[in-house]
């Protein structure tokens, strides 16, 4: 056994399975509409069912929801729409009492203009002690912001301009001010002390401005400033100080990092700068959205082959990846690297390909059901401050109809209607009308019926699950992609001391023949786990010399194979 694999600390999260929950659309348990944590207390068996260990909650907090909970206005509380901290705690002990632990979500770079600090800091004022606790200027810089329009918006109160990277009622904490880190450990000792696990970090990578906020590159909105902004010169010494909070707790500590390289992730990850467990990073998710919805292009699984491996080969030894193909942010994946036609088909190849990966895997609610895509006729249906921005503001000579496209296609809306829970009125997610769409497909897809078909996208994750489940091969074995050049096939190795499993994953809407690469012949290997099981009856097969696999639409195996060399 190599060196590294030795050494890898064994540790919970890394055997862990997480389900994401975005509270709102989940399952409303009072009857208003509105996702909450009656609903999710009522889910939870059905969560544990799955065979996930951890769950992480978007934000929960009071909001006035111009970002649906990214927008906080007191971080020690919850939404009144969700519950209260009551409820909160038994949804926590409840979890905790199936196995499964909590992480909450820490939204630090910025708050809502609605917080207290945030009123506070508008009166200005030299003895105020909230004065800086936000970014004031008297001239903005040339920055634009992710959501709406410039980074910087006039606040006549005060006479000055405040910075938000994202949208206008998303004011940028000032986290060079000792006072506003302080605020940030109160608000980690507050859930830590209470129960919660650790946290997925928002933006994390930003927190950390560059000194003087000069000018960006205006070739591109966002982009052409990011290098001011992104992993900025304090980043790690801040970091640090909360990691040693975290660390009092045994807390798990997963960052976002919007436009992260590999490279610099793995200073989050590794060395003296160490401060969190995993990051997030966007690179796979640029297979279709190149950074954001406005540059949006067909997909290619080359692309996402790219990004995959890049990050399984140079996190290799040295730090841990978390895996995820959807979440909040994004688009549904059958609808956007699959195919809607091949919907059981591509939503189990795309659960295949990334849930063998090194790594984390998170499991969004509803992927896992495999939800698609809403198509609304009207942009104005849409709710997301993001995709509104980019409609109004970006390829505004286009026609209607291929503008609508591109939200139907890429909007962050399409992840976040209610989680399809059986075929009766609202989709099973409240008795009244829900506060978002539906998608019309529900009576096809949803979770009652997916449970009785033993063939389903669910039952195939929760499959997927117990064949990585105390698998040392599945969870530490080393990777190595194969064939790479191929358009339509993702073929990996995990491969610890002499036992090796391929992973073998169609993204082809036909049927294409598969030449195994050589080196295999006169193996004996062992299906483990195939999506269309009914061709592939488990049992041992003989890898002949120029062996091709015939593979259906979206078909993926796994394959079990002792080496000999
Ligand atoms: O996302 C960060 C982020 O950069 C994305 O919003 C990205 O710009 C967008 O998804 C492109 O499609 C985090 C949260 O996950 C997101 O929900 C918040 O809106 C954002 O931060 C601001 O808090
Ligand atoms: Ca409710």
């Amino acid at each position: 056994m190599a060196m590294s694999e030795k050494k890898e600390s064994r540790d919970w999260y890394k055997e862990a399975v997480f389900y994401q929950i975005w509270v709102r659309s989940f399952c409303d348990g009072n009857g208003d509409g509105i996702g909450d944590l009656y609903g999710v207390y009522d889910k939870l068996e059905y969560v544990k069912s799955l065979g996930v260990d951890a769950i992480w909650f978007n934000p929960l907090y009071p909001s006035p929801n111009a970002d649906y909970g990214y927008d906080i206005s007191d971080y020690c509380d919850i939404h009144p729409d969700y519950g209260d901290l009551d409820q909160f705690k038994k949804v926590l002990n409840k979890a905790h009492e199936l196995g499964m632990k909590v992480i909450m979500d820490l939204v630090i770079n910025h708050t809502s203009d609605e917080h207290k600090w945030f009123k506070e800091s508008r009166k200005g004022g030299d003895d105020n002690p909230y004065k800086d606790y936000y970014i004031w200027r008297d001239e903005p810089n040339n920055w634009d912001s992710f959501f709406e329009g410039k980074a910087w918006e006039f606040d006549s109160l005060r006479g000055q301009y405040y910075l938000h990277l994202f949208a206008k009622k998303q004011p940028d904490l000032n986290m060079d001010n000792p006072k506003v880190r302080e605020e940030v450990k109160n608000i980690l000792r507050f859930w830590l002390s209470m129960g919660v696990d650790g946290f997925r970090e928002d933006v994390i990578n930003f927190i950390s401005k560059k000194e003087g906020l000069p000018n960006g590159i205006g070739f591109l909105p966002v982009i052409g400033s990011i290098h001011n902004f992104k992993d900025g010169p304090h980043i790690h010494e801040y970091l640090a100080e909360f990691r040693k909070v975290c660390d009092e707790y045994g807390a798990v500590q997963i960052g976002e990092g919007p436009m992260t390289t590999v490279n610099t992730a793995l200073k989050y990850l590794s060395g003296d700068t160490k401060s969190m467990d995993m990051m997030f990073s966007f690179d796979h998710m640029t297979a279709d959205c190149l950074f954001t919805e406005y540059l949006h292009r067909p997909f290619k699984l080359i692309r996402l082959k790219n990004a995959l491996s890049k990050w399984q080969y140079k996190l290799a030894g040295k730090a841990w990846n978390s895996l995820y193909l959807e979440n909040h942010d994004h688009p549904r994946i059958i609808s956007r690297y699959g195919s809607e036609k091949y919907h059981r088909e591509s939503g189990t190849a795309l659960a295949t390909a990334y849930m063998f990966l090194k790594g984390t895997p998170f499991i969004y609610q509803g992927q896992e059901i495999g939800m698609t895509n809403i198509k609304l006729s009207s942009i104005d249906q849409y709710v997301d401050v993001s995709s509104k921005n980019n409609y109004h503001k970006y390829h505004l000579k286009d026609s209607i109809e291929d503008r609508l496209h591109r939200i139907h296609v890429s909007s962050r809306d399409s992840a976040r209607t209610p989680v399809q829970w059986d075929d009766s009125e609202n989709a099973g997610f409240s008795r009244v009308k829900p506060w978002f769409f539906v998608n019309p497909n529900y009576k096809e897809i949803n979770v009652k019926n997916q449970e009785s078909d033993k063939e389903s996208i669910l039952n195939y994750y929760r499959e997927c699950i117990r064949l990585r489940k105390n698998n040392p091969v599945l969870l530490y074995g080393k990777y190595k992609e194969y064939e790479h050049g191929n358009a339509f096939v993702y073929m990996y190795e995990r491969r610890r001391g002499n036992i090796s499993y391929f992973i073998i994953c169609s993204f082809a809407p036909e049927k294409i023949l598969f030449m195994l690469p050589k080196g295999f012949a006169n193996h004996t290997a062992k299906i483990m786990l195939s999506n269309y099981p009914k061709k592939r009856v488990p049992g041992e097969i003989r890898i002949l010399p120029e062996m091709g696999l015939k593979l259906s639409p979206y078909e993926a195996l796994v394959i079990k194979m002792k080496r000999t060399k």
